[in-house]
C-alpha cells in the first residue's frame, strides 16, 4: 500500500479512539495506567466524601524518602497532585524511608499511619508511626514525636501497616515486612494500641508465602485477608488473598489475585481495594513495573477492575494498560 495511504489510516484511526475516549465537552472518559505520572508504590486508595484518594509511597533511593505526595479525583481518572502532605518538617523521628501509607477518616479527623526508617534492631528508631489532620490534603503531623510500633515483634518488621474498621466500630491494625503478619487493636483515639481480651497486644496472623503489605476488605460477611507475596524487586512479585469468618483469621491462602504479565507489565504487587458506587463496583489500585524496566525503585501506580466470583472467591485480575472507565462519586 502507498506509504501516505498508510500514514493517513493511522492518523485517522488515533483521532478516532481519542474522540471515543472523550465527551462532548472535551473530558477524558477513560484513565489509563499509570494514572498519574511519577515513580509512585504501595497505593493506599479510599474514598473519602465526594472524592477518591490514594496515597502512595515516593518510590525513590531510602534517602530521597523523606516525604509523600497524594492524589484526589472525582471519578478515578482525573487526578488533582496534592504535594507533600505528610513532609520530613513534621515527623522529628524520620531519617528516611518514608513507606507505604494507610489513612483513615474518623472522630472527624483523617489519621495517616507510615512506615520510617526501615529498622532492623530495635537499638534503632523507627517503624511506623501516625500523623494528624483536619483534611485529607494534610498537612499531616506526627501525633505522638516518636515511633507507635518501633520495636520488631514475632519477626515482623514494623512497617506495611493497614488499619481496618470492623462492623462493630472497632480499628485493628495488621502490619509486618519480613514474612511475618502481626495484628493489633486500635485505642479509640487511633494513635495508640491496647491489649486484646486475652491480655496479649500482638497476635501473629502470618498466612501461607505472605511476605509484606497487608490489606483487609469485608464483603458479604466475609474477611478478605490480602498480602504481596515474593520481592518486590523483582518481576515475580505479586497478591494473594484468604477468606476467613473472623479477623482474626484463620487466613488460609485460596491463591493469587494480581501477578505479572509478560504482555503489559511485571512486580505487580502491594495494593488496596476501593468500592465504586455501583453494586459490586471493585478497583484494585496497585504497583507494578514497566516492561524492561530493572530498577528496583521504577514503580508506577496503576487501577484495574477487580471481580468477585458468585461462589464469593477472587477472579484474578486483568492488568490493563487502557486503565478504566470514569466512575464519578456524585
Ligand atoms: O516501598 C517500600 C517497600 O516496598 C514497601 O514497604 C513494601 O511493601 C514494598 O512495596
Amino acid at each position: 500500500m502507498n506509504s501516505k495511504i498508510v500514514f493517513f489510516f493511522m492518523i485517522m484511526c488515533c483521532c478516532s479512539v481519542t474522540l471515543f475516549a472523550q465527551t462532548n465537552t472535551g473530558k477524558k472518559q477513560t484513565s489509563t495506567n499509570p494514572v498519574f505520572d511519577g515513580w509512585y508504590a504501595d497505593p493506599e486508595g479510599v474514598v473519602f466524601g465526594d472524592k477518591y484518594w490514594i496515597y502512595p509511597t515516593y518510590s525513590a533511593p531510602f534517602e530521597q524518602q523523606l516525604y509523600m505526595d497524594a492524589f484526589s479525583s472525582p471519578d478515578l481518572v482525573h487526578w488533582r497532585k496534592h504535594p507533600k502532605v505528610l513532609s520530613v518538617e513534621n515527623i522529628s523521628w524520620l531519617r528516611n524511608a518514608l513507606w507505604a501509607p494507610a489513612v483513615i477518616e474518623a472522630n472527624g479527623k483523617y489519621y495517616f499511619y507510615f512506615g520510617a526508617n526501615n529498622i532492623y534492631h530495635e537499638s534503632e528508631v523507627g517503624g511506623i508511626g501516625v500523623a494528624v489532620a483536619d483534611r485529607p490534603e494534610g498537612p499531616f503531623k506526627d501525633a505522638l514525636g516518636k515511633p507507635l510500633i518501633g520495636k520488631i515483634v514475632n519477626g515482623a518488621q514494623p512497617i506495611d501497616q493497614f488499619v481496618f474498621k470492623d462492623d462493630d466500630g472497632q480499628y485493628y491494625m495488621y502490619y509486618g515486612g519480613w514474612g511475618h503478619c502481626n495484628m493489633v487493636k486500635m485505642g479509640s483515639d487511633l494513635i495508640s494500641i491496647v491489649p486484646f481480651e486475652d491480655g496479649t497486644t500482638y497476635k501473629e496472623v502470618t498466612p501461607e508465602n505472605y511476605i509484606e503489605g497487608p490489606f483487609m476488605l469485608k464483603h458479604n460477611g466475609k474477611y478478605y485477608f490480602m498480602w504481596s507475596e515474593g520481592d518486590w524487586t523483582g518481576p515475580d512479585y505479586c497478591v494473594a488473598y484468604a477468606i476467613a469468618d473472623s479477623p482474626f483469621g484463620p487466613f488460609k491462602r485460596v491463591g493469587k489475585i494480581l501477578e505479572q504479565d509478560t504482555k503489559i507489565a511485571n512486580g505487580a504487587g502491594h495494593h488496596s481495594i476501593i468500592k465504586g458506587p455501583g453494586k459490586d463496583e471493585w478497583y484494585i489500585v496497585y504497583h507494578r513495573r514497566p516492561l524492561g524496566e530493572t530498577d528496583g525503585n521504577y514503580r508506577i501506580t496503576c487501577i484495574d477492575r477487580m471481580y468477585f466470583n458468585k461462589n464469593g472467591t477472587i477472579k484474578p485480575v486483568k492488568m490493563t494498560s487502557g486503565g478504566i472507565k470514569a466512575s464519578p462519586l456524585r
